[in-house]
């Protein structure tokens, strides 16, 4: 049986119009087309697009949908569309988001809108979701919606992904309510960014907005974890492939091709936004075309799709836009060409592909962006020809599309002069840039990127779902922790190197060490404690079978030395006792010695003498003494590099994933 996904975005992937019903364009909707339908049964919750006023209408709009799409509609009245989207979502949250603070506006009574949206969206969201589904909310229209739906349903498995960048935390605090945003968010089990950056600052951020210890890898949340990640979203490859494969994509470019014959096309399609950087390429065209002496061999389309056009912003946008577009063509146009193309529309997709393939350039240059995806669009387009892309080094796509000509938007004398560059340009360069980024693009695609965010979870759920396999998880981490990792799955969880075990399916925790003696750790920990205390910035965790010293946030140089000491006193001091003192990653551990993972490993083959075989991997120092029972039963894996006892070896954890994915395919 796949697994439910269900996509909660305030759009819905269509839009409803009087009788018809249409696809809606937009990132996300594409990058989810993506996913692998035999895997992931997927549902969406979202707005349709337009308020529908009527409860007549809304029951036959919200039955269509459902029937015809797969979709749940949320509906909104005029009123919340206006406070909730134009207003808080796009007026206050969108500009911060992407480091524009002077096209912040706030009203406070957009806040309750807000809230209220994300309530009902959570309502909507609790009567469509069934034990086992994976829930997948996406951007900044809904950052409260993680933390309602974890407080109505605790063990519900929540995934949030962030499309913009997230900005530096002097950015992000100019918003009133920043701190319930980033809470909001953290009610998610997974969050995801576009790029590591972005998810650095979102780390800092909640550090200093809510006081939370933060690591790169997770954020602690009362009762979870909030697991964070980077995941580049991609384009839906196989539709680029079919659609340049078809007939109806060779006539149409064909055409393009006549309309523009003679002329080096350069193209730029975005939403109609500030942030895409229209008026400054505008900018650098001017710079370009005064300097240029073959006016007539160049032409510039804009495709720019209305976007948000109820705010005051994006509308004196379209005016300055078109002014400018207009001043321009007055002042170069010549008898036989007028240089700058511009549409203020949406083209049907068919189209879009026929104009990426067939131009030389792709200029696209906002001032910032999350990922952009009309980069990777025209590279895919790219099959045949050999366009170059003139990218901003502010587009998240900038990251990895390595053989992209990188400019600074803001610098249009830089802009226009990587134009002329690029004209210039060979076919053999062109081609040996593009190729290799078209591999990349169509090879980590849309299809991957949702497979990469929702992954680990369906394969713990898929594991816990096997008839007759009983998956046993052994960590040195607190019951604490594993509980706030795992606690929603049917796992035997082993805490603290084999201090103590949960059963599966069980709620309370038994303990496994009561043979072992534990009366040293007062003695030690006094000793921990000087330490402690002549080091600042260095702290204790007391667990019940060890005690640990972390220095992670004492000055680097002499939080290292005084660990050396401290290793050496301890070490000294416990040679003859079963208790074991091991300098780790900025932290020096005390534990006892009969707490360890083989042990534990072997207690439960004890326990269960009717398993067939074991399958026993782990990618840890500690794991060596799983690896080293001599059980016939045992199947060991190492994850990873390092000398090792096990019999198998996988590159990394990422491998190992893929290996447990094949096993246990459903
Ligand atoms: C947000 C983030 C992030 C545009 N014009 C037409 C048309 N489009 C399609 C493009 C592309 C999509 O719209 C635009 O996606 P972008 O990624 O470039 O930008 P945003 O809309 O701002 O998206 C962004 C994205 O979310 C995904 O996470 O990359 O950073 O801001 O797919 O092809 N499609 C058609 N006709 C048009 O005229 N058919």
């Amino acid at each position: 049986m796949p697994n439910t996904l269900i996509n909660v975005s305030n759009r819905l992937p269509v839009t409803v119009e009087e009788d018809r019903v249409t696809k809606s364009s937009g990132g996300l909707v594409a990058a989810l087309e993506g996913l692998p339908e035999e895997q992931y049964k997927t549902k969406w919750i979202g707005w349709p697009g337009a308020a529908f006023p009527e409860e007549s209408r809304r029951q036959e709009i919200a039955r269509k949908l459902a029937e015809e799409h797969g979709c749940v509609a949320v509906f909104l009245s005029q009123e919340e569309v206006t406070a909730f989207y134009e207003g808080f979502s796009n007026s206050s949250i969108w500009p911060l988001l992407h480091y524009l603070p002077n096209y912040l506006r706030y009203e406070p009574a957009w806040w309750e809108h807000y809230q209220n949206v994300n309530r009902i969206f959570a309502e909507k969201v609790l009567e469509t979701v069934h034990e086992g589904d994976l829930v997948w909310v996406h951007d900044y229209q809904l950052m409260l919606l993680p933390a309602m739906l974890r407080a109505a349903a605790p063990n519900l498995k929540i995934g949030f992904f962030l499309h913009t960048p997230f900005p530096a935390y002097e950015i992000f605090r100019c918003h009133p309510r920043r701190r319930e945003l980033v809470a909001g968010m953290l009610g998610a089990n997974r969050i995801g960014f576009h790029a590591f950056g972005y998810l650095r600052h979102f780390c800092s951020t909640v550090q200093r907005l809510l006081g939370i210890e933060t690591e790169l890898t997770h954020i602690p949340s009362k009762g979870h974890n909030s697991a964070l990640g980077v995941y580049p979203i991609g384009i839906n490859a196989p539709k680029f492939e079919q659609t340049l494969d078809s007939k109806e994509f060779h006539q149409r470019r064909e055409k393009f091709r006549l309309a523009h014959e003679g002329k080096r096309l350069v193209v730029s399609v975005e939403r109609m936004d500030y942030t895409k950087g229209i008026l400054h390429r505008l900018e650098a065209i001017d710079n370009f075309l005064a300097g240029s002496d073959k006016i007539d061999a160049i032409r510039f389309i804009f495709v720019s799709v209305p976007s948000r056009e109820g705010i005051e912003e994006y509308q004196h946008l379209v005016e300055e836009v078109e002014s400018r577009v207009g001043q321009l063509n007055g002042k170069y146009a010549t008898l036989l060409n007028s240089p700058i193309h511009f549409i203020h529309g949406s083209i049907p997709f068919v189209d879009l592909c026929a104009l990426y393939a067939l131009a030389d350039i792709a200029l696209v240059t906002p001032l910032i962006d999350g990922m952009n995806l009309v980069a990777k669009e025209f590279i895919a387009c790219q099959r045949e020809n050999a366009g170059l892309l003139i990218l901003s080094e502010f587009a998240g796509a900038a990251e990895e599309l390595f053989n992209a000509l990188l400019v600074n938007p803001y610098d249009s004398a830089a802009v226009a002069g990587t134009l002329t560059d690029a004209l210039a340009l060979p076919t053999e360069e062109r081609r040996n840039r593009i190729l290799p980024m078209r591999e990349r693009v169509m090879r980590y695609d849309a299809r991957h990127w949702a497979r990469s965010n929702v992954g680990i979870e369906t394969l713990l759920r898929r594991l816990g779902q096997q008839p007759n396999v009983d998956v046993t998880v052994i960590s040195g981490r607190s019951q604490e922790d594993l509980e706030a990792f795992l606690g929603g799955h049917p796992f035997r969880l082993i805490a603290e190197h084999g201090a103590s075990l949960r059963g599966p399916g069980k709620k309370e925790w038994e303990r496994s060490d009561r043979n072992i003696n534990y009366a040293w750790k007062e003695e030690l920990l006094a000793i921990l404690r000087l330490y402690e205390q002549a080091t600042p910035g260095s702290t204790i965790e007391e667990k019940h079978s060890s005690i640990v010293w972390h220095y992670r946030k004492a000055d680097e140089g002499f939080g290292a030395w005084k660990a050396n000491q401290l290793t050496e006193e301890l070490s000294a001091l416990t040679a003859n006792n079963p208790i074991k003192v091991r300098h780790g990653k900025k932290m020096v551990e005390v534990t006892a010695a009969g707490n360890n993972k083989g042990a534990a490993v072997a207690r439960v083959l004890e326990q269960n003498d009717n398993y067939e075989v074991a399958l026993c991997a782990g990618d840890d120092l500690t794991d060596e003494s799983m690896f080293e029972l001599s059980s016939p039963r045992l199947l060991t894996i190492k994850v990873g590099s390092g000398p090792t006892q096990a019999r198998f070896r996988v590159s990394d954890p990422a491998t190992f994933r893929q290996f447990l994915d094949s096993l246990f395919t459903v």
